[in-house]
C-alpha cells in the first residue's frame, strides 16, 4: 500500500471535496475513485458539481430522487448527495428568488457525458414548469416541443464515432425563457459549427450523422418511402461505408428512431410533404457521394480542356431527380467553373447597345456554366434552367441576345450581364475542373446541402420554440452550454483550432468565475483579502482572437490577400507569435507545414493546409446557383447560399464575390466589388463572443464531466485518465486557486471542539464553561505558538488557515492524544 492510499484508509469519501484535508490531485482522485466504486458518480468541488460517466444505467433519476431535490429546502441542501439535479435546483431556484439569468456550462471530453447531463438538467426544468403550470397547453406544449427539438438535433448532428456511439458533431446553448411563477415561457438554440467534413468523409470505426441510417433503415421496410427515393443497401453508399460499421452499439435501434424523428419533425410543423423533401435532401447526399469520376479531354466554346467526366450517368440521374435539378445542370457544376474576366470591357459592348431589343431587357442572366459537354452529336450545348432566360452571346466579334433558351451554343465568348441596369459587363469562360478538383466539387456540394438542410431544422426549431419577448424584459432565462471538449488528434486543422479557441474562452470564464466565487466566500465571512494569483491563460486566448493580429485575423488577413497561400500565412503567424510563450515553430521532423500552441490543456499540433479553405467555406457560386434552382424548396431555401463565391449566381449576386481572372494585371479596372463573405473563423469568433458577453450577464452553474475509461465500460475507473482531465477540465487549477488562499475552513464550533485541548484549562473550569469563546482558544493557541501569524484568519463563522497551519494544529493534537495514552498506560501499570 502506498502513501496515497495509507491516507484513506480509515476514511469515508467526501460529498464535497473541499471538505478533503488534502486538495491536491492524489486525494481528488482517490476520493473519487472510492465514490465511483460505490456509484457515486456525482461529487461538488465548492459549488461545481463533478459527473464521473456510469456507462452503465444506474437507478439515479427516477420520480422519488427528483422530488427529493425539488423539495429540499436550501438549508437541507448540503445533506443531500450531490447530484446532476440538486445543480438544476440550484440554477432554478437562484432564477427565481433573485430574479436574474442562470447559466449551467457543462464540459468535458468527448463521450464524458456532457449531452446526457444537459439532457437531466432540460428534463428536471421541464419537470417543475410542468408542476407549476396547471392547465397550460401553451406550457405544456413546448415542454414537449424542447424535447423534441434535442431528438432532431442529434438525429441530424450526432454521428457516433470511436469516442462515443451518440457523439455531438456541433455545440450547442440552449436558452430557455421562464416566467415569474417559474413557467417554460420558450427557448431558443444556438448552434456552433457542425463537423461538415463527416458527410464526405469517416474514419475507421465512425460514422455519418445518424438519420442517414435510420432513414436507410425505415426505407428498407416503407414501400412508398423507398419508391419515393429508391435507395440501395447502407453499404452501397461511399459516404456510409468508408468507416465499416453501419449499427450504433448502444443499443439504440436506428428503425426506431427514425420515427421518434418523424414525430418530433411533426410536433414542428413538418407536413408529410416537408418530411419527403427532407428525406429526398439526404438520398440526394448519398447519391451525390457515389457519383464518380474519369479524366477526360474536355471542349469547352473556348478550348479543349484536361477535365473530368462522370462514368456512372444513372447514379446522376438519380441525384438529380433528388435534388430537383436538370441532370445538364448538375453535371454541368461538378465539371466545370465559370471564371469571370476582369479585363474585359466594362459597359455593353457597342453591337449589343445598338440593338433596339436592349431596353426590353427587364433582366440579363447568364445560364452557369453555360455549356455543357452533353451536346447532341459532342456539339456544345447551352443549359437553360427553368423559365424565360435571356442570354446574350457574342460571335465574330458580334454580340446576339435571345430573350428565351437558346438551343445550341454560341462560339467563341460568353458575354456576361450581370446587373439590371446594364451597367456592368465581363466575358467569361468556362474552366474544367481536373479530376481532384470534381471530386471536390461533388463534396462541396454533399457538405452544403447537408449543412443546409441542418440550418434550415434549426431555424424552424427557434421560430416555433421561441415567441415574441420569450426571453425578453418579463422573463428570465437559464442558458444551457453542451459544447466541444478540448481536442488533441493526430492530424489537427481548422476544426481543432476554433474547437480549442473555444475552450481555452470558456477555461478563461471559468477561472474568473473561480476566482470571484472565492473572493466572495472571504468577503461574506468579512475577510479583506488582496488579490489571489493564479494560473491565467488569457493570453493565449488574446494571441488567437486579437483583432488585427491574432491568429484568426492573420487567417482572414491572408485570404483577402491575393495569391494568398498557406506557407506565407505560416510565415505571417510566426512573423507575429513565435516571440511570445504560445505559438511556436514545429520541428522539423513534423513537418514544415506546422505550428504548435501551447493551449491551458496542453499542447497542439496544427497543420496550416487547408486553414484558409476551410475557413473561406465558400461554396463555388456554380454550385450555389445549382441549389438556388432546385425545385426542392428545402434543398433552395438556405441562408447558406449567400456566402457563394465564384460566378454570378442568380438570386445571390448581391453577396458573390467574383472570381478575377487576371485580377492582379495591369489593366485591372476598379469594379463594384460586393462585400466579403465572412469567413467561419470570423463568424465563429463573433459566436463566441457573443456567448461569452451573455456568459458574463449569468450567474454560472459548472458541470464538469469526467470519462472514467476510454473503453466505454461499465464501473471501471482509470485513474490516469481522470487525472488527465482532472488538470485540463479546471478541476486542479480551482483547487488551485483555492489553496493558494486559505484553503482549511473550519466552522468556529468544530474548531473549538477540535483543538481546545491544545489549551487545557486552568484548574478549576470545565470544557464545557460559559465564556471560553473561539477568540479566547485563538489568542491562547497564539500564546503557545501553535498559530504562526499569517497563517491563519478568523471569518465571521469560520476560521481560515493554510494547510500546514492545520496540519501543525493536528500533529500537535495527535501529541497531546498520545501523550494522554502515554499517562494512561504508566498509570494502569501502577495501579497492577
Ligand atoms: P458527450 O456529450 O460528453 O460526448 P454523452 O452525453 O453523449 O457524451 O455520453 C456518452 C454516453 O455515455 C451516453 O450515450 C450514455 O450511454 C453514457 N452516459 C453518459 N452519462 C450517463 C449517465 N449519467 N448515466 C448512464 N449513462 C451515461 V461528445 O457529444 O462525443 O463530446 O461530442
Ligand atoms: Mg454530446
Amino acid at each position: 500500500m502506498n502513501a496515497d492510499e495509507d491516507m484513506f484508509t480509515n476514511e469515508d469519501t467526501v460529498a464535497n471535496m473541499v471538505k478533503l484535508r488534502f486538495l491536491d490531485e492524489p486525494s481528488i482522485l482517490k476520493n473519487l475513485e472510492r465514490r465511483y466504486e460505490e456509484e457515486e458518480i456525482y461529487t461538488l468541488v465548492g459549488s461545481v458539481l463533478v459527473s464521473l460517466n456510469p456507462f452503465q444505467k444506474l437507478p439515479l433519476y427516477g420520480d422519488k430522487i427528483l422530488d427529493r431535490y425539488s423539495q429540499a429546502s436550501p438549508s437541507s441542501e448540503p445533506e443531500q448527495p450531490p447530484h446532476i439535479w440538486g445543480l438544476a435546483e440550484r440554477a432554478y431556484r437562484s432564477l427565481l428568488c433573485n430574479w436574474s439569468d442562470q447559466s449551467v456550462i457543462v464540459s468535458g471530453e468527448s463521450g464524458a457525458g456532457k449531452t446526457e447531463a444537459t439532457r437531466r438538467v432540460l428534463e428536471y426544468f421541464m419537470e417543475m414548469s410542468r408542476r407549476r403550470g396547471g392547465e397550460d397547453d401553451f406550457a405544456a406544449g413546448l415542454e414537449g416541443k424542447i424535447m423534441s427539438a434535442q431528438t432532431i438535433l442529434e438525429a441530424f448532428g450526432n454521428a457516433k464515432t470511436i469516442r462515443n456511439d451518440n457523439s455531438s458533431r456541433f455545440g450547442k446553448w440552449i436558452e430557455v425563457g421562464f416566467s415569474r411563477a417559474g413557467q417554460i415561457q420558450g427557448a431558443v438554440i444556438h448552434t456552433y459549427l457542425l463537423e461538415k467534413s463527416r458527410v464526405v468523409s469517416l474514419e475507421p470505426g465512425e460514422r455519418n450523422y445518424h438519420i442517414f441510417y435510420e432513414l436507410l433503415q425505415c426505407a428498407e421496410e416503407d414501400e412508398q418511402l423507398q419508391g419515393e427515393l429508391g435507395l440501395g443497401q447502407v453499404a452501397s453508399y461511399r459516404l456510409l461505408n468508408e468507416g465499416s460499421t453501419f449499427t450504433r452499439d448502444d443499443g439504440v435501434v436506428d428503425s426506431d428512431e427514425f420515427l421518434h424523428v418523424r414525430e418530433a419533425l411533426a410536433a414542428f410543423g413538418f407536413s408529410e410533404e416537408d418530411m419527403s423533401r427532407i428525406w429526398k435532401g439526404l438520398a440526394a447526399v448519398l447519391c451525390l457521394g457515389n457519383l464518380q469520376f474519369e479524366e477526360d479531354q474536355v471542349q469547352t466554346s473556348t478550348s479543349v480542356q484536361d477535365g473530368s467526366k462522370i462514368t456512372n450517368s444513372d447514379t446522376l440521374l438519380q441525384a438529380a431527380g433528388l435534388l430537383s435539378v436538370s441532370t445538364e445542370d448538375l453535371q454541368a457544376a461538378l465539371l466545370f467553373r465559370t471564371m469571370v474576366d476582369a479585363r474585359s470591357e466594362v459597359g455593353p459592348p457597342a453591337p449589343l447597345a445598338s440593338l433596339g431589343a436592349l431596353a426590353a431587357f427587364r433582366r440579363v442572366r447568364w445560364l452557369p456554366p453555360g455549356c455543357s459537354p452533353l451536346g447532341a452529336g459532342g456539339a456544345p450545348r447551352l443549359c437553360c434552367g427553368q423559365g424565360s432566360w435571356e442570354v446574350i452571346w457574342q460571335e465574330s466579334g458580334r454580340s446576339f441576345a435571345s430573350a428565351a433558351a437558346v438551343p445550341c451554343a454560341p462560339a467563341g465568348l460568353i458575354l456576361i450581364g450581370c446587373s439590371e441596369e446594364f451597367s456592368e459587363w465581363r466575358t467569361t469562360a468556362l474552366i474544367a475542373y481536373k479530376l481532384h478538383e470534381a471530386k471536390d466539387a461533388r463534396d462541396a456540394l454533399c457538405k452544403a446541402v447537408y449543412s443546409n438542410l441542418f440550418n434550415l431544422l434549426v431555424a424552424r426549431i427557434n421560430e416555433r420554440l421561441s415567441s415574441a419577448g420569450c426571453l425578453g424584459e418579463t422573463n428570465r432565462t437559464i442558458g444551457m452550454l453542451d459544447i466541444f471538449g478540448f481536442e488533441m488528434l493526430q492530424t489537427n486543422s481548422f476544426e481543432q483550432l476554433c474547437i480549442n479557441f473555444c475552450n481555452e474562452r470558456l477555461h478563461v470564464h471559468f477561472n474568473e468565475e473561480c476566482f470571484r466565487i472565492e473572493m466572495e466566500e472571504y468577503a461574506a465571512e468579512g475577510i479583506a483579502m488582496e488579490t489571489i494569483e493564479y494560473n491565467d491563460n488569457s493570453e493565449c486566448v488574446a494571441m488567437l482572437e486579437r483583432r488585427g493580429t491574432g491568429v484568426f485575423a492573420l487567417v482572414d488577413d491572408e485570404i483577402r490577400t491575393p495569391g494568398g497561400s498557406d506557407a506565407n500565412l505560416l510565415e505571417k503567424m510566426f512573423g507575429e507569435h513565435a516571440k511570445g510563450a504560445y505559438l511556436k515553430r514545429a520541428s522539423g521532423r513534423e513537418g514544415a507545414n506546422c505550428f504548435r500552441i501551447q493551449h491551458f490543456a496542453g499542447q497542439v499540433l496544427y497543420k496550416v493546409d487547408g486553414l484558409m479553405d476551410k475557413s473561406r467555406d465558400a461554396l463555388h457560386a456554380d454550385l450555389a446557383a445549382l441549389l438556388s434552382r432546385s425545385e426542392n424548396m428545402l434543398v433552395r431555401a438556405s441562408p447558406q447560399f449567400g456566402k457563394a463565391e465564384g460566378a454570378v449566381a442568380p438570386d445571390c449576386r448581391g453577396e458573390a464575390e467574383l472570381e478575377l481572372r487576371g485580377a492582379e494585371g495591369p489593366e485591372r479596372r476598379p469594379s463594384k466589388r460586393a462585400p466579403q463573405p465572412q469567413t467561419l473563423g470570423t463568424q465563429f469568433c463573433t459566436q463566441l463572443r457573443a456567448l461569452i458577453q451573455r456568459l458574463n450577464a449569468t450567474q454560472p452553474h459548472f458541470v464538469k464531466c469526467l470519462k472514467p475509461n476510454m473503453e466505454k465500460k461499465g464501473g471501471f475507473f482509470v485513474a490516469e485518465e481522470i487525472l488527465t482531465q482532472l488538470r485540463y477540465t479546471g478541476i486542479v487549477g480551482l483547487c488551485k486557486i483555492r489553496q493558494v488562499g486559505y484553503p482549511a475552513r473550519i466552522p468556529q464550533d468544530e474548531f473549538r471542539q477540535q483543538f481546545q485541548c491544545l489549551c487545557p484549562y486552568r484548574k478549576g473550569t470545565s470544557p464545557g464553561q460559559k465564556g471560553r469563546t473561539v477568540d479566547d482558544l485563538l489568542a491562547a493557541l497564539q500564546h503557545t505558538e501553535d498559530l504562526s501569524p499569517g497563517r491563519w484568519l478568523r471569518g465571521s463563522t469560520k476560521v481560515f488557515m493554510k494547510h500546514d497551519q492545520l496540519d501543525s494544529l493536528m500533529a500537535a493534537v495527535l501529541a497531546v492524544r498520545q501523550a494522554a495514552c502515554v499517562r494512561l498506560q504508566a498509570a494502569t501499570r501502577g495501579h497492577a
